[in-house]
C-alpha cells in the first residue's frame, strides 16, 4: 500500500460536488422548493447535481439550442429518467404502463433501452416528473439510485431461465442491488409524497457523502459475458456445483472513461481479486463498496473511480482492506471461461419448456414512425404475453416464458412490426451511446450514425467476403465511453462534430483494451482506413482469426497489456 494513501480520503478537502453531497441531508436539498417554481423548467444550484441520485438528469435538446439562444429562451430544459431494473427482468404487463407514459408525457415519445440492462425516459418535463414516478411506483419499480455516486443498476446474465444457475444469478443481482441502495427516505418523501418519518436517515453502506463516483456491478454466468463485465467496478462470476451456484470469482476496478490527451485518465479492464463461498457474497460485496468509499479520492473526479483507489492502494493492499472489514480471506480464484458476449438472437427453450425470443433493437431506440413500429409492436406483445420482457446489456430484449401454444402468435407480431428481420452479424454486434441531441457531454454523433457505419462497413464486408463475419464495433460521442468502445474490436470515440479517435484491437469477449489507430478523423476518412484494414484482413487473416486479434498478430498496432503504461504510448 503507497505511503500517501494510508490515510482514509474521507476527512481530506473535498471538492464541490462532495460539498453537495455532504450538505443534502440525505439527497434532499431543496428539490421539493424547485418543484414548486413554475417559471423555469430546471432544476438550480446543488439540486441539478442531487436529483441524478434520484435517477434524473437535466438535459436539453442540442439540436434546438442555438435557436433557443438567438430568440434568448432558456434552453430547453427536460428530464432524461432512468429506471432501476436489476438483471433487467420486468413483467410484459407493467411495459404497457411504461409505453404508454413515453407516447403521452415525454417530448420525444419513445423509450430508450441502456446497455445497463434499463430504460430511459427522455424529454420529461418537470411538471410531470412526480407522475412518472408514481407510475413506476404503481408497477413495482424506481429509479432511486441509477445516477450519480452510488451504485449503479446491477448486470446479470440475461437468459436467467436457460438454467437453474441463470435464475439464482439474477437472485443474487436482485440481493446486491438491494444491499447497495442509498437507504435514505428522501426519493419516497419527495416523489411519491410519502409523509416524513421521524427516525433519522442513516446510510450504513455508502455514508453520509455518499460514494468518491459512481460504482458499477455485475453477476455473470460463464461462459456469456454478455454482460461486458470488464467495464464494471465489482464483478460476481459464478461457480457451479450440480447447477447451484457454490460461490463467485470477484473481479474489481474495470472501467473505461478516459479524457482525451490526459495521461492520468486510463481504461482498465477488471482484474481477479480472489473466489469467496456464495454465504460471503453479500459481505464481501459490502467489504469493496466501503473499502472504495473511504479509500476512493474525494478530490479529483477524474481519479475517483475504484481502478485508481487500487492502482493508488496495490492490489494486495486493497484486498488487505476488504479481508479487514469482510473479516474473511479470499480464496482462488476458481477455473472459468468466456466464449462470447453478443445476444442469443431468436428463439431459445427455457429450463422450464417455455420459450425465449431475443430482439435486435437498433441503439435500444424503442419508437414508431413511418417505417418503423418497434414501440407499438412491444407494446402489442406486451397486451397479450404474460411472461417477462429481459432487458439485455446489449440494448435488445427477450421475449421470455412464451408458452409453446403462443409462440407463432408472437412471432407474428414481432415481424410484422419489424422486430424481426435479417441483419449482418456486425449489425448484431454493434452499439453506440445516445449522444445528440439529449447527452449534455456529446462531442461528436454516436446513436444517429451507427446505422450509416454499419451500412457501408457491411457494404465493404462483402466486397471482400467477410460479410459474414462479426466485428464489434462501437461509437461513443465522447471520451466518456459509455458505447464502451473501448472494450470494442474497432471503437471510435468521439472528438468534435464528424471526427473521431479510432481504436481498433479489442477481442470478442470483451477483456482486451483496444489501441488508437488514427486519431481525429472524419467518417469520410475513417471509412476510407476501415477499408485497407478490412482488406488485409480478409486477405491475410488465419482461418477464423478474428479482426481484433488479426490487427495484433499482424503488428497494425501494439496490444494494450497494461494499459496504465500501454495505452497513451
Ligand atoms: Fe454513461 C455520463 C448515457 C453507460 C460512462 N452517460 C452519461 C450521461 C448521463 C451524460 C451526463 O452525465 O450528463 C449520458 C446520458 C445521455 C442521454 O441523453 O441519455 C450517459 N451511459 C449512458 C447510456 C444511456 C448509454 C447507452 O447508450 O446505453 C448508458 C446508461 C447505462 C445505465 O443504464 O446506467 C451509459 N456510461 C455507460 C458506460 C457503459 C457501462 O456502464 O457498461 C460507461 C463506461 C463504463 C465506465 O463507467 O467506465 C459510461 N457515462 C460515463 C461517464 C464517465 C464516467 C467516468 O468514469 O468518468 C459519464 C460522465 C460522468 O459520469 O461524469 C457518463
Ligand atoms: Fe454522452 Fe459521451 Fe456518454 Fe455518449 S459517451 S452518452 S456522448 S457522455
Amino acid at each position: 500500500m503507497k505511503k500517501d494513501f494510508k490515510k482514509s480520503n474521507l476527512e481530506k478537502i473535498s471538492t464541490e460536488a462532495e460539498r453537495i453531497k455532504k450538505d443534502s441531508n440525505y439527497l434532499r436539498g431543496t428539490i421539493v422548493e424547485d418543484l414548486k417554481n413554475k417559471i423555469t423548467n430546471g432544476f438550480s444550484g446543488d439540486n441539478f447535481s442531487l436529483i441524478r441520485f434520484h435517477g434524473m438528469y437535466q438535459q436539453d435538446d442540442r439540436d434546438l439550442r442555438s435557436e433557443r439562444n438567438l430568440q434568448k429562451l432558456e434552453p430547453r430544459h427536460a428530464m432524461m429518467l432512468r429506471c432501476r431494473l436489476p438483471g433487467g427482468i420486468i413483467k410484459a404487463k407493467k411495459w404497457i404502463k411504461i409505453d404508454s407514459f413515453a407516447s403521452k408525457n415525454t417530448l420525444y415519445g419513445t423509450i430508450r433501452l441502456t446497455n445497463r440492462q434499463t430504460f430511459q425516459f427522455h424529454g420529461i418535463l418537470k411538471g410531470d416528473l412526480k407522475d412518472a414516478h408514481k407510475m413506476l411506483f404503481e408497477i413495482g419499480l424506481d429509479s432511486l439510485g441509477t445516477a450519480n455516486d452510488v451504485n449503479r443498476n446491477v448486470l446479470c446474465t440475461s437468459n436467467p431461465m436457460e438454467s437453474l444457475i441463470h435464475k439464482e444469478s439474477y437472485q443474487w443481482a436482485k440481493k446486491i442491488s438491494e444491499l447497495l441502495l442509498p437507504k435514505t427516505k428522501a426519493y419516497a418523501e419527495i416523489w411519491l409524497d410519502q409523509k416524513k418519518v421521524t427516525t433519522p436517515d442513516h446510510e450504513p453502506i455508502l455514508g453520509k457523502s455518499y460514494l468518491p463516483r459512481k460504482f458499477k456491478t455485475t453477476v455473470v454466468v460463464p461462459p456469456y459475458n454478455d454482460v461486458d463485465l470488464y467495464a464494471n467496478d465489482m464483478n460476481f462470476i459464478a461457480i457451479t456445483n450440480n447447477q447451484k451456484i457454490v460461490g463467485f470469482n470477484i473481479l474489481v476496478g474495470g472501467g473505461l472513461s478516459i479524457e482525451h490527451r490526459n495521461k492520468s485518465t486510463w481504461p482498465f479492464p477488471a482484474t481477479e481479486i480472489g473466489y469467496v463461498s456464495a454465504d460471503k457474497t453479500l459481505v464481501f460485496a459490502e467489504a469493496i463498496v466501503t473499502t472504495q468509499r473511504d479509500w476512493g479520492n474525494r478530490i479529483d473526479r477524474k481519479n475517483a473511480k475504484t481502478r485508481y483507489t487500487i492502482n493508488n492502494m496495490g492490489l494486495d493492499g486493497f484486498k488487505l482492506e476488504v479481508e479487514r472489514r469482510a473479516k474473511a480471506k479470499f480464496k482462488s480464484v476458481r477455473s472459468y471461461h468466456f466464449i462470447s458476449r453478443g445476444d442469443r438472437f431468436g428463439w431459445m427453450k427455457g429450463i422450464d419448456n417455455y420459450w425465449n425470443l431475443t430482439l435486435f433493437i437498433p441503439n435500444g431506440r424503442i419508437y414508431d414512425d413511418e417505417k418503423t413500429l418497434l414501440k407499438s409492436g412491444l407494446s402489442k406483445i406486451a397486451s397479450f404475453h404474460t411472461g417477462n420482457f429481459r432487458l439485455t446489456s446489449n440494448q435488445n430484449i427477450v421475449i421470455s416464458e412464451i408458452s409453446e401454444q403462443k409462440k407463432d402468435f408472437i412471432e407474428n407480431i414481432a415481424i410484422s412490426h419489424g422486430l424481426i428481420r435479417k441483419i449482418s452479424k456486425l449489425r448484431e454486434n454493434s452499439m453506440a451511446c445516445v449522444s445528440f441531441p439529449t447527452c449534455p457531454l456529446a462531442m461528436a454523433e454516436a446513436e444517429r450514425v451507427l446505422s450509416f457505419f454499419i451500412f457501408q462497413l457491411e457494404i465493404i464486408m462483402s466486397k471482400y467476403n467477410v460479410e459474414k463475419e462479426s466485428i464489434v464495433f462501437r461509437i461513443s460521442g465522447c471520451s466518456n465511453g459509455c458505447g464502451r468502445s473501448l472494450l470494442a474490436e474497432i471503437g471510435l470515440i468521439g472528438k468534435s462534430m464528424n471526427r473521431y479517435n479510432l481504436y481498433i484491437g479489442g477481442n470478442k469477449i470483451g477483456n482486451r483494451i483496444p489501441k488508437i489507430y488514427k486519431e481525429n478523423v472524419t467518417t469520410q476518412e475513417i471509412l476510407v482506413h476501415l477499408e485497407d484494414l478490412i482488406k488485409t484482413w480478409a486477405n491475410e487473416r488465419k482461418k477464423e482469426e478474428d479482426f481484433g486479434d488479426f490487427v495484433l498478430r499482424k503488428k497494425i498496432v501494439n496490444e494494450v497489456i497494461n494499459p496504465i503504461h500501454d495505452f497513451w504510448s
